[in-house]
């Protein structure tokens, strides 16, 4: 047997990272980022949520867990016509990744689980990436979702090991990366990263984003959202995130993760322009386009697009 690799990154490296001074890591990260992403692409992602409502999970972020009382409540899972619908419109409109979520907290075999196979095959044929969210997969079921075309798979681990247990408490760390292994076994790409605004310290940022540049080889793709707060969820009442540290985290995660896809996700939506601006110069080059999250709203197509034509950024072109 041969002894794992050594970690890439050690703690202190990625703190004193995280704590140089934020003009500094922007420079820092501008260089990295328009050293492995010279186009200034970004990628429209759109959402839709497939099955929402009723999850058996308690992060204490989400709207869509049966253990708290918000205003979204347990729907029936779409139709394919409808998901195809759907990510038509988002085509037409510019995105060139669908992402379709499930508040499970595990997928299980059976017709709902052949659905989203219908699903992805359906997006792929009409020429986009497609990308699903479903909870924990084992590498079976990841293996039937690579054989229906599908090229990511999202599975945040959202905050550090340390932190973990203060905001799930129904599934852990260890679960959490176990889907990641089980992903990459079956070859899919990995979509992997986290909220900021939960009350975590700096450290717990600093290891978040040390264990997902650590992984071997690093996700391809790295959402980070800032906390939306949503009335009934324990974390409801969070202040608002400040820009900078957003701006901080993503410079950081563009730093350690070179080559990946920063999304800046969630939380656009109570942001200036500017600070949006900040988030795309600090190497952010993707965004979830359309009027809706999952549960919670986005700002909507004609703003975004105005948005990027006047910071002259220009979008991916679809993958034909
Ligand atoms: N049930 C699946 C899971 O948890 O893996 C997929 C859907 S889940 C809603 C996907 C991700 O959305 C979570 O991991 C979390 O990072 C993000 N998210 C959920 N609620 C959020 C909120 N209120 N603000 C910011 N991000 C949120
Ligand atoms: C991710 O990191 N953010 C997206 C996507 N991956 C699935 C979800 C954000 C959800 C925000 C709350 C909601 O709309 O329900
Ligand atoms: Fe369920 Fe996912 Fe929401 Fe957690 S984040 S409660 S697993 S839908």
């Amino acid at each position: 047997m041969t002894a794992p690799a050594a970690a890439r990154f050690d703690k202190a490296t990625v703190r004193a990272l995280y704590d140089r001074p934020l003009l500094p890591l922007l420079d820092e990260a501008r260089k990295v980022h328009l050293a492995h992403h010279p186009d200034n692409e970004v990628q429209l992602c759109t959402l839709l949520s497939v099955k929402t409502g009723g999850c058996p999970e308690d992060c204490s972020y989400c709207p869509q867990s049966s253990k708290y009382d918000t205003n979204v409540g347990a729907e029936k899972m779409l139709d394919v016509n409808q998901v195809i619908a759907s990510a038509r419109r988002a085509k037409e409109l510019g995105s060139t990744r669908f992402c379709m979520g499930a508040a499970w907290r595990e997928v299980k075999e059976g017709p709902a689980f052949d659905r989203v196979v219908e699903m992805v095959k359906g997006v792929k044929d009409l020429g986009l990436e497609a990308c699903v969210t479903l909870g924990m997969v084992n590498e079976s079921q990841a293996k039937r979702l690579a054989d229906a075309g599908l090229d990511a798979y999202n599975h945040n681990l959202d905050t550090s090991r340390e932190n973990y247990k203060s905001i799930i408490r129904t599934r852990t760390f260890d679960d959490r990366l176990r889907t990641l292994a089980n992903v990459r076994n079956a070859g899919i790409t990995v979509c992997s990263g986290g909220i900021i605004g939960m009350g975590e310290t700096d450290d717990d940022r600093c290891e978040m984003l040390r264990t997902l540049a650590n992984l071997e080889p690093q996700p391809e793709s790295v959402p980070i959202n800032a906390l939306v707060p949503v009335e009934g969820t324990p974390l409801a009442d969070r202040p608002p995130v400040d820009p900078f540290d957003l701006v901080r985290m993503i410079a950081v995660a563009r730093i350690l993760m070179p080559k990946a896809r920063v999304r800046l996700s969630a939380g656009r939506e109570s942001m200036t322009r500017e600070a949006q601006m900040l988030c795309l110069m600090a190497g952010a080059n993707s965004i979830f386009f359309g009027e809706k999250l999952l549960t919670t709203s986005n700002p909507n197509e004609s703003d975004d697009l105005a948005f990027l034509r006047d910071a002259g950024l220009g979008t991916m072109a679809p993958n034909v």
